[in-house]
């Protein structure tokens, strides 16, 4: 269980961000990171076997055919850095490839002890990798990781997959690339994973299944908010909606209110109004074209080693070195 001082300094941390986000105007938010409890990370496993959400296929397909590809292309690796805890089924793919060549540490970078956890029972048949979670946020952690070498010559891959970097908004990904590119030393790797752009109905299809587990995904935000804030918000008040936004390239997960509505967040001392209509925007998704990546890895100071696409699914693994 998280130390009470702590998690009191989370749930007010939590509380404010919700204030801001719902008193925020004319659109109202709350941060996609809230999405991750037991019941979201559960749903999330869900989506990722839906059919119409081909992201993590894609990107599972892209590993299987190229991780030896990958661990050829940096041979001395003999530390790995992943920003969240990952699916043990894509993280193993690459910890077997890079294990032919030699012993190696894998440190997942994921702020809940509770994912950690179960990562390390996933890949613990790995006879030759050890496991150092790390819980903290990505780049205390990876800072954490990249400090660890000490004066030694080990290098270091950094793995962040499943196209969470979509869920940055554009400038942000970049500052947060660059960020982590400090904390790297030259010749150390960054493996991406960015979904591509494909046309909107594909997109919509992905992100509004018709079996509504994204929709209950998203409306699970505000059953968070109900259980750990002391909210009352009528989950059959909201519902989910996606659209895509041809500007930014981003699809949109929104909950619309279905009716006028007064909501109260006792640990947020808030009461919000909400109009007929009205919507929390919860998520951005942004799609990339291969162009976007290169220009985002140059921004951050990266150079591109090597990139792998999926046929079925638009996606690409890109390899960058420092
Ligand atoms: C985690 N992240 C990359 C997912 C995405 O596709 O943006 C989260 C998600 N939201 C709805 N479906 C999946």
């Amino acid at each position: 269980m998280a130390h009470p001082v702590l998690a009191d300094a989370v749930r007010s941390a939590f509380a404010e961000d919700v204030r801001l986000g719902l008193t925020r105007v004319p659109q109202k938010e709350l941060p996609s990171k809230y999405l991750y409890d037991a019941v979201g990370s559960a749903l999330f496993d869900v989506i990722t076997v839906l059919p119409e959400y081909g992201v993590t296929r894609a990107e599972e397909r892209v590993l299987i055919a190229h991780a030896a590809d990958l661990a050829r292309l940096v041979p001395n690796t003999t530390r790995v850095a992943e920003l969240g805890s990952g699916s043990g089924r894509k993280t193993r793919r690459i910890l077997e490839a890079l294990t032919a060549r030699r012993d190696v540490t894998y440190c997942p970078i994921e702020i809940s002890p509770a994912a950690l956890a179960q990562c390390e029972r996933a890949l613990r048949d790995l006879e030759r990798v050890r496991v150092e979670g790390q819980a903290f946020e990505y780049l205390d952690g990876l800072k954490r990781v990249a400090d660890a070498r000490g004066r030694s010559d080990e290098r270091l891959l950094v793995m962040f997959l499943g196209s969470t970097i979509g869920n940055f908004r554009r400038l942000a990904a970049a500052h947060f690339l660059r960020d982590v590119r400090h904390l790297m030393r030259a010749g150390d790797a960054l493996l991406l994973g960015a979904d591509l752009l494909k046309p909107e109905p594909v997109l919509i299809e992905a992100y509004d299944d018709p079996a509504g587990v994204t929709a209950a995904f998203n409306l699970n935000m505000l059953g968070r908010l109900n259980r750990e804030l002391g909210a009352d918000f009528d989950l059959r008040a909201f519902e989910h909606v996606a659209r895509f936004d041809p500007v930014a390239r981003a699809i949109e997960m929104h909950l619309r209110a279905r009716s006028d509505q007064t909501v109260t967040i006792g640990a947020a001392d808030l009461t919000v109004e909400f109009r007929r209509g009205e919507t929390i925007w919860t998520e951005a998704s942004h799609k990339y074209t291969l162009d976007d990546i290169a220009h985002l890895g140059d921004v951050a100071g990266f150079e591109q080693l090597a990139q792998w696409t999926d046929a079925e699914w638009p996606f690409a693994e890109t390899l960058f070195v420092a």
